[in-house]
């Protein structure tokens, strides 16, 4: 195949993911009960034993995947990712290669992923598992190059070629084959994988699911996996990446579910954020560490559905654009377009008195209005042309006051 169509089939593949732009990230598993973050069980080397006590009370009666399904959609989200085994190595889903898992282990006795698996079908969302296949704690065979179980297990005796295909594979071939059709494979953390053993799990991604997506964490072979995963909370620069990519993010500071911290990001920030991620061409990935009764923490919940207010009215300048053709950061806010189409997000704090100027637009505008504005009222609009560069400045008149919440999109 000739790399001209290889890249246009590569683009294809990606294309649902790169125009939903704005997915849900959820960490849930036995660590929301004693509710210190997700890497409790390593914090506190708390031995196997001890940690699979955790599972003998985990009962989240309250779980309701359409309901989280439903803030998803709320919020503008347009797919979602949970963990589906984290580092603790327990398995959120009914797996029959090994019984540390939801419906084997725990009083609950559902698995929670066939129930979002229907929600996400029903609602149109993409469902996605977050699956670490490199850590895990409970596994006496796992290795990572860091941080292993070193308090229950001995690091001499390991064979991770148990563990890869004891374990790995099988819940993979499980998760890619009960659950229906999976938008993408969210791996992380691949310290000290092989190339081999890189190669061999996208192989294995390929074979079972040929159109669903790998992240780059698969490996840390450059060039592994269908996009980019930035480091958590990264946004970087434009036109770093020349692959799709996205930012992983959570709402305040942790993953996994926890009643310690409290720093929120409030929704004006979410929103500056989301834009400045699109605006650079990426999709963002925003966190929720639901409870161990099975809801979403309302904290989260209320950001997220104020998230929903502005992306709904303004979906027409996130779904489905790229990012801005202007190499520069905007001190403004972001830019975001459409074939015909440019949408400039002011953020609200940054509302110009008068007048917004942009240089460098390669077409002439005929029409600007506010996009929240339900009647489009014209905005006046002055275009001067540059001989020497073939671009436009667009002056563009602006109301003395913003039109929208937080931020303003015309
Ligand atoms: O160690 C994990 C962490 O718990 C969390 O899952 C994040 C999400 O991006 N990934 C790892 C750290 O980068």
């Amino acid at each position: 195949m000739n790399s001209i169509k290889a890249a246009a089939d590569q683009d294809l593949k990606t294309k649902w993911w790169t125009d939903a732009r704005f997915g849900m990230f959820i960490h849930w598993g036995l660590y929301a009960i004693p509710a210190k973050g997700e890497w409790i069980m390593y914090a506190e080397r708390t031995p196997v034993q001890e940690y699979e006590k955790w599972a003998a009370q985990f009962n989240p009666t309250k779980f309701n995947a359409n309901a989280w399904v439903k803030l998803a959609k709320d919020a503008g989200m347009r797919y979602i990712v949970i963990t589906a085994k984290h580092h603790d190595g327990f398995a959120m889903f009914h797996s029959r290669s090994d019984t540390y898992n939801i419906v084997d282990a725990t009083p609950f006795g559902r698995d929670p992923m066939l129930e979002l698996a229907e929600a996400c079908k029903e609602a149109g969302i993409a469902l996605c598992f977050y699956y670490s296949h490199v850590i895990d704690w409970h596994h006496p065979d796992s290795m990572h190059k860091e941080h292993n179980n070193t308090w229950d297990y001995n690091q001499e005796e390991k064979q991770f070629s148990k563990y890869w295909h004891g374990k790995v594979k099988p819940q993979l071939t499980e998760l890619l084959t009960e659950y229906g059709r999976v938008g993408l494979l969210w791996f992380d953390t691949a310290g000290g994988l092989s190339e081999e053993n890189s190669r061999d799990i996208v192989q294995h991604v390929r074979n079972l699911q040929p159109d669903c997506l790998i992240n780059s964490r698969v490996s840390h072979i450059m060039g592994m996996g269908d996009y980019v995963s930035k480091g958590d909370n990264e946004i970087g620069m434009s036109g770093e990446d020349t692959r799709p990519w996205e930012t992983p993010m959570t709402l305040n500071q942790s993953w996994g579910y926890t009643t310690k911290d409290q720093v929120w990001k409030s929704t004006e920030s979410l929103l500056h954020k989301l834009v400045n991620v699109i605006g650079k061409g990426g999709n963002l990935l925003l966190n929720v560490g639901p409870s161990p009764e099975g809801t979403i923490p309302e904290l989260s919940a209320d950001r997220l559905r104020e998230v929903g207010e502005w992306t709904h009215r303004n979906a027409e300048a996130i779904y489905g654009t790229t990012g801005s053709p202007f190499p520069c950061e905007l001190t403004w806010g972001a830019v975001t377009t459409k074939p015909g189409r440019v949408y400039l997000h002011i953020h609200n704090d940054k509302w110009p008195e008068h007048e917004v100027r942009v240089h460098g637009i390669r077409n002439r505008i005929t029409r600007a209005y506010m996009l929240a504005d339900p009647n489009q009222r014209e905005l006046k609009v002055v275009q001067t042309y540059e001989v020497s560069l073939d671009l436009y400045t667009l002056i563009l008149e602006v109301p003395s006051q913003p039109s929208d919440t937080h931020v303003s999109v015309l």
